[in-house]
């Protein structure tokens, strides 16, 4: 490791002038080996064997290079006779190729049609420079089936989105598109009855672009919801399927997903599978893939499964695919995954990788690398799908890398894969969107517990190295370099814009770029705050926090996805793992110590509900107590009578966290907190007081006050019940506090 990084930069810097025009091809070949330059940029190729080739893979190249007097490239399957010479060089894999270009000719060698059409692709790139070089490859892929299913909830991809895809996985060597828009009526909702003439013709027209770009178009079909289990629905499928055969459709899959309780019954799912393997793909031997997305698709849900539904399934014909995201339903895939679910179902499970899709953290995009499965888990499967964002050019950074991984994965660099992504897809504008995509990688608060932790590292290590000290002390260098991150951000982002509206992934994701330079006004803006606040610079101070929470409050009403029909209105969040939360605490920190040690306008703050203090709590007459003090039992309660043997026990401390924005209640008799249910938390040291449960939001209202749960205990607000105070299912239900202070 350590001789590795010594020797590797020496060699680089000796061999980078020599070697300036190598280009970096993705998917990474399995055998590379450069030598001089070759040519100039081709104008034109003079083609042998293209009547022979196939005519996918010699459009290809002649749509991007023209035919004509130019550089010679003879191209060709496997037994043809253009590339007899190198028939012996050809790998013997399937989807493989031999390429080699010398400064005489190009040959373009595939070991059948869709390997001389990933021949073109990665000539392509290696033609893509001012100088071509001399280059040796053999390649071939790792997965087999590799691509993206379109999985997700909410608005489907267009027309448009789905052919720019197509063309996007044939050049990054992807070649499965399955077909599961979940708001597809015609998929899932109304499953039995045939596309309407112009849907058909759409339909028929995207596996037809799919096919130009050897994507193998997977039509699914989602009828677990209401499948009766009958002749009549067996044969509604049928039906379906043999519309979608006559369409061109040559690939064809069943989801079971999201079914639960007798619908997701093994026994029914395996019979019905075979019932369709029978009497529709046996019928029509030129069918490829015959798949299915099992009820119980993850290993965390089977306690929640009929037992057997593993072992029901397994008996269905051998060629049948299963689908599975791994071990829960959002979780990268690894070795142990693949040996846990392969022997149940006697086959090679068929991924479903949820990610990028965002359709549970609608508010967050996934514009990070592509990191998190094993390499030696590629070789255990049957097929490798992404689930990708409804914001189909956006997810196509992941999935070039998705690409990338699963083409080599022994050779996949996370990082070289990510950046190498952004030129690729946005090469006027690179340095910028890097900077934006920095800010976006993390998915925040969801069910599913995916977090990523690489958000805009260069911020992170300014919040580490200085964040501990600021409230400390003026630390100019601390100033200075927090607002040029931010600025940076804040250009960026600015730059973005200024395309946006011609350029279609920009377009696409334009409220989060909106957001993310509001994100960097306001950083700046909290930079200075800290300068006013340390230089006594009170105007200047509420001048910049006016302009802080003015923009704090725009960027929280920019609106994704708000067009009409749309499925749900998403609030954009950029920056949810660090930025914010140092913002905003950063924010509350200073504007607390403003308010303690200022009178200029400290009408603009944001009044507090309540000051730090004692308390009674009052409802309907009656006080909240703390009767059995002092155990571990009990819960707060409502006495008619003041206590007057223990005043403590109805007393409660009030304590403010102006970092998070809560409250805390503690008993002033044993010191135990009011947790989020309504009851006691015993143990202060397990309730810290930052704790994300047990602090509360308390608002006022008139004189009353209103008590909510904050954080990871969601927000319901607390309403009184017949003993004490618990949450309440209906805001309606809210009860009004009155607090009383004790001197
Ligand atoms: F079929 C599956 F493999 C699958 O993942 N199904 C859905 C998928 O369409 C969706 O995009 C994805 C991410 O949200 O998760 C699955 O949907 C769920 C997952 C849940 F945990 C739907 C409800 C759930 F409770």
């Amino acid at each position: 490791m350590k001789l590795q990084s010594f020797i590797l930069p020496a060699l680089f810097a000796l061999a980078l002038p020599l070697q300036a025009q190598q280009v970096q091809i993705s998917p990474v070949p399995q055998n590379i080996v450069w030598g001089q330059k070759a040519f100039d940029k081709p104008a034109a190729v003079k083609l042998k064997g293209a009547s022979t080739a196939d005519a996918d893979a010699v459009a290809a190249l002649t749509h991007a290079i023209p035919a004509g007097k130019g550089v010679k490239v003879t191209i060709g399957e496997k037994g043809d006779k253009a590339v007899a010479s190198v028939a012996s060089k050809i790998p013997s894999k399937p989807e493989g190729y031999y390429l080699k270009v010398t400064p005489k000719e190009v040959i373009i060698a595939g070991n059948d049609a869709n390997g001389t059409y990933y021949g073109v692709q990665t000539f392509l790139q290696i033609a893509s420079q001012p100088e071509v070089m001399s280059v040796e490859i053999t390649d071939w892929p790792s997965t087999p089936n590799r691509g993206v299913v379109e999985g997700f909830y909410g608005n489907a991809w267009s027309f448009d989105d789905r052919l720019s895809q197509y063309e996007f996985y044939g050049r990054n060597k992807m070649n499965t598109y399955i077909y599961g828009p979940k708001d597809d009526p015609y998929h899932r909702g109304k499953w039995r009855e045939l596309y309407p003439a112009d849907k058909a013709a759409e339909m028929k027209a995207l596996n037809e672009a799919a096919k130009r770009h050897k994507v193998n178009f997977v039509w699914g079909i989602h009828p677990a919801g209401d499948h009766r289990w009958n002749e009549e629905d067996n044969q509604a499928t049928i039906r379906k399927f043999e519309q979608m055969y006559d369409l061109g459709f040559r690939n064809f899959s069943i989801f079971f997903d999201d079914v639960f309780g007798a619908q997701a019954d093994g026994k029914k799912h395996a019979e019905y599978m075979n019932y369709v393997k029978k009497n529709f793909v046996d019928k029509h031997p030129d069918i490829e893939n015959f798949i299915m997305c099992p009820a119980l698709y993850n290993k965390a849900w089977k306690g929640s499964f009929q037992p057997s539904y593993l072992e029901d399934i397994s008996v269905m014909d051998p060629s049948i695919k299963v689908m599975w995201t791994g071990n829960s339903v959002v979780d990268m895939i690894n070795v142990q995954d693949m040996e846990w679910i392969n022997p149940k179902i006697g086959r090679k499970a068929f991924i479903w990788l949820n990610y990028p899709v965002t359709d549970y953290c609608i508010n967050h995009l996934l514009m990070g690398p592509f990191t998190g499965n094993d390499a030696e888990a590629t070789s255990m499967v049957s097929g490798f799908s992404a689930n990708p964002m409804e914001y189909a050019e956006a997810s196509k950074l992941s999935l070039f890398s998705n690409a990338d991984f699963l083409w080599n994965p022994d050779k996949y660099d996370a990082d070289r894969s990510w950046e190498l992504a952004l030129e690729r897809l946005m090469p006027a504008h690179r340095d910028a969107f890097r900077e934006f995509c920095l800010y976006n990688v993390d998915l925040g608060q969801n069910t599913h517990r995916l977090r990523r932790f690489n958000e805009s590292p260069a911020l992170k290590a300014l919040i580490d190295k200085y964040e501990p000290a600021m409230t400390e002390s003026y630390m100019a260098g601390a100033a200075k370099e927090l607002s040029d991150e931010f600025a940076n951000l804040e250009k960026s982002s600015a730059e973005l814009l200024s395309v946006a509206d011609t350029n279609a992934m920009l377009k696409e994701i334009k409220p989060w770029i909106e957001v993310s330079e509001m994100l960097g006004k306001r950083g700046q803006l909290v930079a200075a705050m800290y300068g006013d606040i340390f230089s006594g610079n009170a105007k200047g101070f509420v001048d910049n926090y006016v302009a802080y929470a003015a923009l704090t409050d725009k960027a929280s009403k920019v609106a994704s996805r708000d067009f009409p029909g749309s499925i749900k209105v998403a609030y954009p969040m950029v920056g949810s793992l660090y930025a914010e939360p140092f913002l905003k605490r950063s924010v509350n920190r200073m504007v607390d110590y403003y308010r303690h040690n200022n009178d200029y306008r400290l009408d603009v703050f944001p009044q507090l509900a309540l000051e730090n203090g004692n308390y009674r709590i009052r409802l309907n007459g009656q006080w909240l107590g703390n009767p059995k003090a002092g155990t571990t039992g009990g819960r707060p309660v409502w006495q008619a009578a003041e206590d007057d043997v223990n005043p403590d026990r109805q007393i409660w401390r009030v304590t403010y966290d102006p970092e998070t924005g809560r409250y805390s209640i503690v008993n002033a008799k044993d010191g135990r907190y009011i947790n989020e249910n309504g009851s006691f938390t015993v143990n202060p040291d397990s309730n810290p007081f930052d704790a994300q449960w047990h602090t509360f939001i308390i608002e006022r209202d008139g004189d009353r006050y209103v008590i909510r749960n904050g954080g990871n205990a969601g927000n319901s607000f607390w309403k009184s019940d017949a003993e004490g105070i618990s949450k309440a299912s209906k805001p309606e239900e809210k009860a009004e506090f009155e607090f009383i202070p004790v001197k």
